[in-house]
Parts: structure tokens; sequence; C-alpha cells
């Protein structure tokens, strides 16, 4: 085990908590942002639409790394994953600085969740308004090419790129696998592929996962990496694998979490979360359903927000 302390753990549960949280505000709410009344359907936006299933994930690999604080540059593959990058970007007061009101306050908090996913607002995707963008992300595959470009020529640098297991079937992002064989690390920046192992893409599994851990690790070593498996939501291990991978040249991590994980499980007896079901939006008919919207309600107070966010403190993290 390194020297990842009881706090930083903590640290880290907890903004896993509260971003999970300002993904699901940010795709589903219009009001009560903190659910201080019962969740009523005109607290609800009028059209629903964003990705939800690989938001955990992404909070996951964004809070370990943040904590780390060794990352100068994080990719996103699945842009698609947008409410999770722009609820950390949040937090950390990046996205207030290139626009005023997303302070990080309760008036931000409204100000992101009304705008998400809205005309004129910010997109459904990672997009160019986004702080820090290089690789918009609606197109899946260049995630791991562009933090090779980001840190050609930066020795100082050190790049994550965040890749979707239905990323890695585009021939862009397989094909990309082979530029550490054209890497030295002498005159550039470090490079550290996470491959988001969520078990699922749209409609259907990844080809990533359902090969054997075994296989996947063999194929990923053959391009001449030196893979890790984790389990993502062990915050010990994904250390443990940090610790690891300052060691290595040409480290890989494979990052496996259950896709729509923290969400609900299953609805009307269909598998949500572990199943493609989670990749969108989760509750279709919250608005018009009041099953749904109970589910949502408590899926929304599972996070426990009110103990991480205080409207004059602010985040408590
Ligand atoms: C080149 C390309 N093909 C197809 C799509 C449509 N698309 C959007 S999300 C998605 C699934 C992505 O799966 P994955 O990379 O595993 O991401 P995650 O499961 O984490 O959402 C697909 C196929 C796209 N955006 N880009």
């Amino acid at each position: 085990m390194n020297d990842f302390g009881g706090q930083n753990a903590i640290r880290c549960e907890r903004r896993i908590r509260a971003c999970d949280y300002l993904s699901v505000a940010q795709l589903y709410l219009k009001d009560n942002f903190l659910l201080k009344r019962k969740l009523s359907i005109f607290d609800i936006k009028p059209r629903l639409l964003g990705h939800w299933g690989t938001c955990h994930g992404i909070n996951v690999a964004y809070a370990n790394l943040k904590i780390r604080g060794r990352m100068t540059n994080f990719i996103l593959g699945p842009g698609h994953g947008f409410p999770a990058l722009q609820a950390n970007l949040f937090i950390d007061g990046d996205l207030a600085k290139v626009d005023e009101k997303a302070q990080p306050n309760l008036d931000g908090i409204k100000y992101i969740c009304q705008n998400f996913s809205w005309p004129g607002g910010f997109p459904s995707h990672a997009s160019p308004v986004t702080p820090g963008v290089i690789c918009e992300g609606g197109e899946l595959g260049y995630a791991l090419a562009a933090a090779y470009g980001a840190a050609l020529g930066h020795p100082e640098k050190r790049v994550v790129a965040l890749i979707g297991d239905g990323e890695l079937e585009t021939a862009t992002a397989l094909s990309s696998l082979n530029l550490c064989k054209l890497f030295t690390t002498d005159t550039n920046g470090k490079v550290l592929p996470i491959l988001h192992l969520n078990g699922y893409k749209i409609s259907g599994p990844t080809i990533s996962a359902r090969k054997s851990e075994r296989e996947l690790m063999e194929m990923i070593r053959g391009f001449g990496y030196t893979p890790l498996f984790i389990n993502g939501d062990d915050t010990g291990e994904f250390q443990d694998a940090l610790d690891e991978v300052g060691m290595m040249d040409v480290p890989f991590i494979i990052m496996k979490t259950e896709k729509g994980e923290t969400g609900p499980r299953y609805v009307d007896g269909k598998k949500i979360a572990g199943n493609y079901l989670a990749h969108q939006i989760p509750l279709k008919d919250v608005k018009h359903d009041l099953k749904e919207l109970d589910i949502l309600e408590t899926w929304m107070k599972s996070y426990n927000f009110r103990e991480l966010f205080d409207e004059k403190e602010g985040f408590l993290l």
C-alpha cells in the first residue's frame, strides 16, 4: 500500500460524490438544486438530453488524478460525459476563470444546471468553450493521439488520456496505441492512457469487456505498454497504480467500473446500471411518470449532497 492517507481517501470519496450529484443535477434539474423540498415535475427540464453512463467513471478518474496533483492535461475521449467534466471544472473554480457566472456557489450550480444542454448554453459534449479543451470529444477516437500530441516536445508535461472501451473500437484509437513506439521520453512528456472499461457502448457490450482480463492485458502489452488492471472504485488500488505508473516508462491503466454506477439499478424490471441502458438518460419519462420521479429523487438523495455543499461555506471537500 502507498501512503495515500485516510484523509485523502475521504476527500476523494467526497469529491466523487459531489461530482456525481452535479452530473445528475445538470442532466435533470431546472430548479430545487439542493432538494430542499420534495422533487416536483416542475423542477425537471422540459427536454432531457445528455449522457449519464460514463459520468461516474470520469469522476473517479478525475478525483484520483486531481488529488494526486501531478497531471498537467486531462484528455477525455468520451466527451459526451460532459456533465462530469463540467462538474469537476466547476468545483475547482476552473470554469469560473472563463465564465464569471460559474462561481462554485449556489448561483453557479443553478447556472450550470439550467444551461447544460440548452440552446445558447453549454453543449451536451465537451466543446471549444470548455476551459483547456484540445480535443472536442464528439467524435470518438482521438484522445490518445491528442495526448501524445500534447506531450510532444514538452518534457514537463504529464498527460492523461481517458479512453472509452467503445472508443477503443475505433480505427483511430486502436492505431494510436502504436504511438508509444514513436515516442521517446527524453524530449517529450509522459502520457498515461487510462482505458475506461465500463463494459458497454450505446446499445451493446464492448469487445474489450468481452475479452478476459488476461487477453486484454496481453493485447495492451503487445503494443508495448505495461498494463495495470484496477477496480476504479477502490481508491487505494487506484493510488497504488499511480505510484507504480510513476516508475514505468510506458504505463497503461485499465480502469474497471460499472456503466451508470451510483445510478438506478433496475427500472420497470430492466437492468440499468451495469448495462447499456445507462448510456444516456436512464429515467426518460421522469416529467410525466411519478414513479420515475420518485426513483430520481431517491437516487439524488443517495449522494447526500447537503453534507458536501453549504450555501454559505460552498463546497466542503
Ligand atoms: C467515431 C464515432 N463513432 C460513433 C459515435 C457515437 N457514439 C457516441 S457515444 C458512443 C459509445 C461510446 O462508448 P465508450 O467509448 O465505451 O464510452 P462510455 O461507455 O464511457 O460512454 C458512440 C458509439 C461517435 N461519437 N464517434
